[in-house]
């Protein structure tokens, strides 16, 4: 697709934001935009962007990795420097969530949110959300909040061991997607998101998460350390844990970060 790069004068017509992506940072190729955010966080104001073409050592949750290949996909990291104690910080999660999803709804493409981090559609992931954080005991540092987002991927840039998994908007939709587009589209959401969650409220993000939320009603599989426990997830809370019931009855509240979770019968 031509004018698709993605720097600040690609999107600056589209995006209303007042702070989040003003300062913008693309790069062609980068190990990764997490990485690069925490290196300069502490220098850089807050709604920083670091955005890169490629990422050569994309990471996920719990040391995984994420696929990034070049020019096909949104790659970003956004620094945020919040008022809020250390236990708010995975709430940031849920917005970067929320975000993308009422992103890809404004582009008329519908999605579901796994709860905390991923974005699925059709049963398979299309988004994945790594938030990060420095702290020294209660006082947050800086937050950086990673965005992955498959957007033109076709089937073969996606590694054989994540087919049956992963999924891109293009394959989705058989249709090229204008990243710039979706890039402002995800900062302008996350920049509403975000300023609700600053003034000490995350209904907006809680309700959007509820909505679209693939694992409220369904039997789950939560992994965590080494163990596996079956129980049925029942409610998003107003903190954002997940409400599950186990099978012995006992009901826990699960703060995200903590965990993994799987359908009982594959990925969702
Ligand atoms: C995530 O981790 O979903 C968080 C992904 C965050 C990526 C962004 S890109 C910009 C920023 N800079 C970074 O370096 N990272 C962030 P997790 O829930 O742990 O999912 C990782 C798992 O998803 C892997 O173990 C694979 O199974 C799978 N996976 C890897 N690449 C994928 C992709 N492109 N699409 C879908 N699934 C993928």
């Amino acid at each position: 697709m031509e004018n698709d790069i993605l720097n600040y004068d690609g999107i600056k017509n589209k995006l209303n934001t007042e702070y989040i992506g003003r300062n913008l940072n693309y790069h062609d190729s980068i190990n990764s935009t997490n990485l690069r955010a925490k290196a300069i966080a502490l220098d850089e104001p807050e709604g920083t962007v670091i955005i890169s073409d490629e990422q050569t050592q994309g990471i996920g949750r719990l040391g995984r990795n994420w696929t990034s290949p070049k020019g096909k996909g949104l790659y970003m990291s956004i620094i945020l420097k919040p008022e809020v104690e250390a236990e708010n910080v995975s709430k940031i999660t849920l917005i970067g969530a929320a975000a993308v999803t009422k992103a890809l709804e404004d582009m008329e493409i519908n999605s579901g949110i796994k709860w905390p981090n991923d974005i699925v559609i059709n049963g398979k992931k299309v988004s994945g959300v790594l938030t990060e954080m420095s702290c020294e005991s209660y006082r947050v540092n800086y937050v950086v909040m990673g965005i992955g987002v498959n957007v033109n991927l076709d089937r073969e840039d996606i590694p054989h061991d994540l087919r049956d998994k992963a999924t891109s908007l293009k394959i989705v939709t058989d249709k090229e997607i204008n990243r710039q587009l979706l890039l402002a589209n995800i900062l302008n959401r996350f920049e509403e998101l975000y300023n609700e969650f600053k003034s000490g409220h995350i209904s907006t993000t809680i309700e959007i998460c509820r909505k679209k939320s693939v694992l409220l009603g369904e039997e789950v599989r939560i992994i965590k350390d080494k163990e596996t426990k079956i129980g049925k997830a029942i409610e998003i809370n107003s903190k954002g844990q997940l409400v599950v019931q186990f099978q012995n009855g006992v009901v826990e509240n699960i703060i995200s970060g903590e965990v993994s979770i799987r359908g009982m019968d594959g990925y969702i």
